[in-house]
């Protein structure tokens, strides 16, 4: 898939624009600026050359929490350039958790969206590896630094000089993209250069068919496999543009990027298509005369958003199911092959089997766990063997989903087979939301399930038993704000029911069923 035969990602995706005579065309737009395909090759041998000056070294690491701007593809494809492991972090974790990452990935260099940094300076300050804070601000205006933090566009500025593209193998680490499981710490999966082209082969060619004409809006954001792959490597596999919106997607705002920038194809999560769907000024294509494809991942799509996204927008939402480890989606819907209520068919390059706990394949319609085989999976966990082990079995991945073929060959998700479950796309772990209840005074004990909710979508439900004389009115919407604020804005249980002692086992484990019964 390269030009030039060398294995470093910019090759393909940005220098062979500018050789094809495609550098006036437009690369990324934000709400504030945009980045042509030449800008795009020049800003990032800036960068590039900047993080050598600063210290940073090829195989170390980089982290960026970043905004979608587009100073969010200058600094992943600079840090490519040099052959710097860019590690894009979720701008939504907890300090504790961005803290976590920083440490575990001994990031040497960290690359913030302005408005992030006051509120991060003490977590940073305690990481002793850390030696470069360079700030960007959100429409291009220098950030307010202080101490030996650096402003993104004096960095880049800096940067100018000899071309600092190293020659990168294709088998070479290019970026980490860190994914929250039910138990231990967050895991740093290892993704190399070439997995980018992969995923611009398989899903990118075949099921979104992307041409150089389209214009790609993700609400998904870009630190997201699913936002990174759908706005940054598929548009630049074939020097088509992509629009950003650095803020929160919703409905509204989302809207309003469809009405300005006219986009061709759109992704979202199902929740957003909930909320689309509730929106009064919801049109025919979404407020976007171009609109001619709309994705789904992260969940499951419900069918009743699907038929109803048909109805409204006139046109379909194809869902798919990709991960962190596999990069992008490897299982999908296909215009010419839909059917709502299903992740669809294996996307061509990938192999998929469902098996049951003995490893063997099992009959169609029977329950099992999905494995799949594909060139775009990560090499492993950094630092986290026994998981790793678990996780990628030789050539085949294992994705703790479990799955089921219908009669026509349709891939049907029937849930997970850990406790996890996905809120709006984004990992929610029951355990997580329970330490932080209970670490909230009033609360003795909590037990967190995942329930539908009327659009058909999962969201977190608590039980709690309170401490003595605790049970005050507007406790409930305390305790709401005070997940949001410890583990995550996404995280907080919808429904919070108070029991008077929760459902246990004789060797006193709780009996998450009966929850689930009640959920
Ligand atoms: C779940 C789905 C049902 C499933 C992702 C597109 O979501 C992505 O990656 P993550 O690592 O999570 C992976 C897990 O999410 N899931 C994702 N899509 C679907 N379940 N239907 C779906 N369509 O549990 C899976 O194991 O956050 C999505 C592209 C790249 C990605 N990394």
């Amino acid at each position: 898939m390269t030009g030039t035969g060398s294995g470093n990602a910019v090759d393909f995706f940005i220098d062979r624009h500018v050789r094809l005579g495609r550098a006036a065309h437009s690369a990324f737009t934000d709400p504030a600026r945009s980045l042509s395909y030449g800008d795009l090759a020049e800003a990032t041998r800036r960068f590039a050359a900047a993080l050598g000056r600063a210290g940073i070294r090829r195989e170390r690491r980089l982290a960026l929490l970043l905004l979608d701007t587009i100073d969010f593809p200058i600094a992943f494809w600079g840090a490519l350039r040099a052959g710097v492991v860019a590690v894009p972090v979720n701008t939504l974790l907890s300090h504790e958790q961005i803290g976590y990452i920083l440490s575990d990935s001994r990031a040497e260099g960290l690359i913030i969206s302005a408005p992030l940094l006051p509120e991060l300076r003490p977590t940073l300050a305690a990481l002793p590896g850390l030696s470069v804070v360079v700030a960007a601000g959100v429409d291009g205006g220098a950030a307010k630094v202080t101490g030996a933090e650096r402003d993104f566009a004096e960095f880049v500025a800096a940067g100018a000089g000899d071309d600092p593209t190293v020659a990168a193998s294709a088998d070479e680490a290019a970026f980490w993209l860190y994914s929250s499981g039910s138990t231990g710490p967050p895991k740093g999966a290892r993704h190399v250069h070439g997995s980018l082209g992969v995923t611009a082969g398989t899903y990118g060619a075949q099921v979104l068919g992307i041409t150089s004409d389209d214009v790609v809006f993700s609400a998904a954001k870009l630190f997201f496999a699913y936002g990174l792959g759908n706005a940054m490597t598929f548009p630049l596999s074939v020097g088509a543009a992509a629009v950003l919106l650095p803020g929160r997607p919703t409905a509204d705002a989302v809207l309003g990027m469809m009405r300005r920038f006219a986009p061709s194809i759109f992704c979202g999560v199902p929740t957003l298509y909930a909320a689309l769907l509730a929106h009064p000024e919801l049109r025919p294509g979404a407020g976007s005369p171009r609109l001619r494809r709309s994705i789904s991942a992260g969940e499951a799509l419900p069918e009743a958003i699907g038929a109803r996204w048909r109805a409204v927008v006139g046109s379909d939402i194809l869902d798919g199911i990709g991960t962190t480890e596999m990069l992008h989606i490897f299982i999908s819907n296909r215009p010419e092959r839909l059917r709502y209520g299903t992740s669809g068919l294996a996307v061509p390059g990938y192999e998929v089997r469902i098996v049951d706990e003995a490893g063997q394949d099992v009959r169609d319609g029977e329950l099992g766990e999905l494995w799949v085989k594909g060139a775009s999976a990560a090499e492993g966990y950094w630092n986290q063997r026994t998981k790793s082990r678990w996780t990628f079995v030789g050539e085949w991945t294992r994705t703790g989903d479990t799955y089921a073929r219908d009669p026509d060959g349709m891939y049907r998700y029937c849930g997970r087979s850990d406790d996890m479950m996905k809120v709006g796309g984004l990992w929610v772990s029951p355990f997580e939301v329970e330490a932080a209840l209970v670490a909230h005074p009033a609360v003795r004990e909590a037990a967190v399930v995942a329930r539908t909710d009327a659009d058909g979508l999962v969201k977190p439900q608590a039980f709690v038993v309170l401490n003595e004389g605790e049970a005050t009115p507007g406790l409930a919407e305390a305790l709401k704000q005070h997940v949001k604020a410890t583990v995550g804005p996404w995280k907080y249980p919808r429904w919070i029911e108070i029991v008077p002692a929760l459902p246990k086992t004789a060797t006193g484990k709780i009996q998450r069923y009966r929850l689930r019964a009640k959920a």
